[in-house]
């Protein structure tokens, strides 16, 4: 059994999120690696100080430069909006600290090359939440991409909408604001399409987009007599070319009115198909071509044992998971890699790659030209 300490920086949504994962995993996973809740910070400190008393972090602080330096601390959690991301990251390297980090990675690629580069040669782990890649299911369609049962991939149609936004009276969030967020359904929601299209497919060559802001301000949350510009795309599509000569395309609007987490793509392959929905995570649709002309038609494979850690979660196939699953499998492969000190297969050099072709499509965008991916 190792201990993994852990220091958690931002007490939001997502620092909520992780610390059930790391709550959760060890009745799960076993107690190989068994996380300690070391210390929580948050710049609001009622937030820092519910989030340590719920979870039972042994401190709390205000200040996230105390956390990167704990002695005791070896992995720093970073939960906190975009623009602080590489920053903390970059000073827990300093201190040795191992580094797992929210989407997405940065607010620029240059950002995250430069960061990528202290990480990997300070030598620490680096994790990336890109939890929908841990999703069981995506491991069977990755192992089922590459056994070339289904011929070579095509096309990749990718999406990600969702309609928290729809609503025009819907306050202003730090997501709207480029100094904080950098981009807006690109960063916030694409981004995890995009992480799925290199999970299961590879690196993008070239890109061709476009942006477009549908609600251009918004009420101040703090005075909603007062509206706050919204700075960043709501809608956002590109089409590309992977550098293996497939090609794709990904949408997404968060404002797309009655698609909750439609975060999802169409595989079309040259002897088959594989269509996938977050809105139904347990289960995929599966065109073979080679099946007899009279049986032709598409599948539906629920999850099951022999689909990544879902053994761990269940015996039998069709009980499903859901999105704190995926958060706790991550958790356990980021702590794993952390106790073993190997390198995790979504970390920031993959963070970084998803944030190239993010620049690619902003600057695809202003220049309405293809953009190599650099
Ligand atoms: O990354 C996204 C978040 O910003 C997630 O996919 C879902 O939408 C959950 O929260 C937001």
């Amino acid at each position: 059994m190792k201990k993994i300490k852990i220091g958690l920086i931002g007490a939001g949504f997502m620092g909520r999120t992780h610390s059930t994962a790391y709550k959760s995993v060890n009745n799960i996973f076993g107690d190989d690696y068994v996380p300690e809740l070391v210390v929580v910070a948050d710049v609001n400190s009622d937030n820092a100080k519910a989030l340590a008393e719920k979870y039972g972090f042994k401190r709390w602080t205000t200040d996230w430069h105390e956390v990167v330096s704990d002695p005791e601390v070896e992995l720093v959690d970073i939960t906190t909006p975009n623009a602080s991301h590489c920053p903390i990251a970059v000073e827990a390297a300093k201190y040795g600290k191992n580094v797992y980090c929210e989407k997405p990675l940065s607010m620029t690629a240059q950002e995250a090359v430069n960061a990528t580069k202290v990480v990997e040669d300070a030598g620490i782990v680096t994790s990336v939440g890109f939890n929908y890649v841990r999703n069981p299911i995506q491991q069977y369609v990755k192992e089922l991409i590459a056994s070339g049962e289904l011929g070579e991939v095509v096309n990749f149609r990718g999406m990600y909408d969702q309609d928290y936004y729809n609503d025009p009276d819907q306050k202003h969030e730090w997501r709207m604001f480029k100094s904080a967020s950098a981009s807006g359904a690109l960063g916030d929601l694409a981004s995890h399409t995009l992480s799925l299209s290199q999970y299961l497919i590879g690196d993008i060559a070239e890109v061709c987009g476009m942006t477009k802001i549908i609600v251009p301000e918004r009420p101040d949350p703090k005075d909603s007599s007062r509206m706050l510009p919204v700075e960043n795309d709501d809608v956002v599509q590109f089409m590309f070319n992977f550098a293996n000569g497939a090609c794709g395309t990904i949408f997404s609007n968060r404002l797309a009115a009655g698609r909750k987490m439609s975060l999802g793509y169409e595989i079309q392959m040259t002897n088959g198909c594989i269509v996938y929905n977050q809105e139904n995570q347990n289960q995929v649709q599966i065109y073979r071509h080679d099946d007899p002309k009279t049986e032709r038609g598409f599948k539906t494979v629920l999850i099951a044992p022999g689909h990544g850690e879902y053994d761990k979660f269940y015996g039998g196939a069709g009980i499903c998971l859901g999105y704190a699953d995926q958060k706790t499998i991550e958790v356990y492969h980021t702590l794993q890699c952390v106790a073993e000190h190997k390198p995790y297969e979504i970390d920031f050099r993959f963070g970084m790659k998803v944030m190239q072709v993010i620049d690619a499509v902003l600057e695809s965008a202003e220049t309405r030209q293809w953009v190599t991916v650099k």
